[in-house]
């Protein structure tokens, strides 16, 4: 049986400053993952049409992600790192997605739901048609796995809904043509296009919470900046917000156990362990009994050794912004070569007239 070549993808939406949780909980894995993959990691612009249609600074906000890749670490010339509205076929390949999946499976998804708010009417038929979009973004470089915080979850659920449902209903076509390759479903062996993605989620800060509310997730919209650290926050601005970040009166347990039911506490040891590569455990091994006087200063201090020099080197990045500008063209080039392949098959797998 042959199988998918292993191919990761990931994207970032350009809006707004990015905070910790989109460094530990996906820019720090995609990091990661490049030593030992090919990795496409796309700026994915046409996202963030879907919540807010007219935005001042896209262009330069797409540039802002861009260069974070790059101070992280992400090394353009041996991955490809682009921004998604320069390669059409994602929108061409959601559309047919849209008429893969169901309306049910969009509206059941809590980012919509949480999004839409009370007035779901209202909202945009891009915000419900969100997922899939993510889906073709994955699927048209046929990715097999894909480094995300834990919110994106349901959205990779729904990835592979979409990719099984294509596989099936276009089973006997795929195989005629020659195309795909031979997966198991259940006993069976059918012939499938498109991959089920594995999700690559987990490690103690696959979801950072607000440092204002340990029940809410972390999160650019927030309309405090208090809640969060932003990559670009100077080192006072960090150690401030660490300080007033909520917690509980208790000293830190010694156990992990012994953090069930403070959401606060948890939180500020999961981002300590996140940003020192080490597990809770390990952190409870270390400041296990202390206060929060002690571990919000020695927090403050890692999260401003490990940030500070990201914030630096994005500055350094942006200051040329034609290398930036560079980069993405060059990976859209390379972006769309692959796309372009993959939707030729699509295109003759569904039936669509191609010259
Ligand atoms: N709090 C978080 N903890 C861990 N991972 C997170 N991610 C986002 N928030 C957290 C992960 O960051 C990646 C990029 O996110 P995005 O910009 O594409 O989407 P987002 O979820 O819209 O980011 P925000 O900050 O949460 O924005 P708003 O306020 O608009 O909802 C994804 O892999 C995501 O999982």
């Amino acid at each position: 049986m042959s199988s998918f070549k292993p191919l990761v993808f990931s994207g970032v939406q350009p809006t707004g400053n990015l905070h910790l949780g989109n460094y530990l909980g996906a820019i720090k894995k995609f990091v990661a993952l490049q030593d030992t993959n090919d990795c496409i990691y796309c700026v994915v612009d046409l996202h963030s049409l879907t919540a807010q249609l007219v935005h001042d600074d896209l262009e330069d906000q797409t540039r802002q992600i861009t260069a974070a890749f790059l101070a992280a670490g992400i090394n353009p010339k041996k991955h490809i790192v682009f921004n998604q509205s320069r390669v059409m076929q994602h929108a061409e390949l959601a559309w047919i997605f849209n008429c893969v999946a169901r309306i049910g499976w969009m509206s059941r998804m809590t980012q919509f739901k949480d999004k839409a708010g009370k007035d779901r009417e209202n909202a945009s038929l891009g915000l419900l048609a969100y997922p899939s979009l993510m889906a073709a973004d994955i699927l048209l470089y046929r990715a097999t796995h894909v480094p995300v915080g834990e919110d994106q979850k349901q959205h990779l659920e729904l990835t592979r809904d979409i990719a099984q449902k294509f596989n099936n209903d276009f089973s006997d076509r795929i195989a005629a043509k020659g195309l795909g390759v031979e997966m198991k479903v259940g006993e069976e062996i059918v012939r499938g296009y498109f991959p089920i993605t594995e999700p690559v989620i987990g490690g103690p800060a696959a979801r950072i919470m607000s440092l204002r509310d340990g029940s809410k997730k972390m999160s650019k919209s927030d309309p405090s900046d208090l809640s969060r650290i932003n990559l670009t926050d100077d080192a006072d601005t960090m150690a401030k917000k660490i300080k007033k970040a909520k917690t509980d009166p208790d000293a830190l347990p010694s156990e992990v156990k012994g953090l069930e039911g403070r959401p606060e506490a948890e939180n500020l040891v999961g981002i300590y362990a996140g940003l020192a590569d080490i597990s809770k455990e390990q952190v409870l091994k270390d400041f296990g009994g202390t206060q929060f006087s002690v571990f919000k200063p020695a927090l403050a201090e890692l999260a401003v050794a490990k940030l500070a020099p990201i914030a630096g080197e994005m500055r350094r990045i942006l200051a040329d912004r034609a290398y930036v500008d560079g980069v993405l063209s060059d990976g859209g080039a390379k972006a769309g070569a692959l796309a372009e392949a993959t939707m030729k098959d699509v295109r003759s797998i569904v039936g669509l007239q191609q010259g």
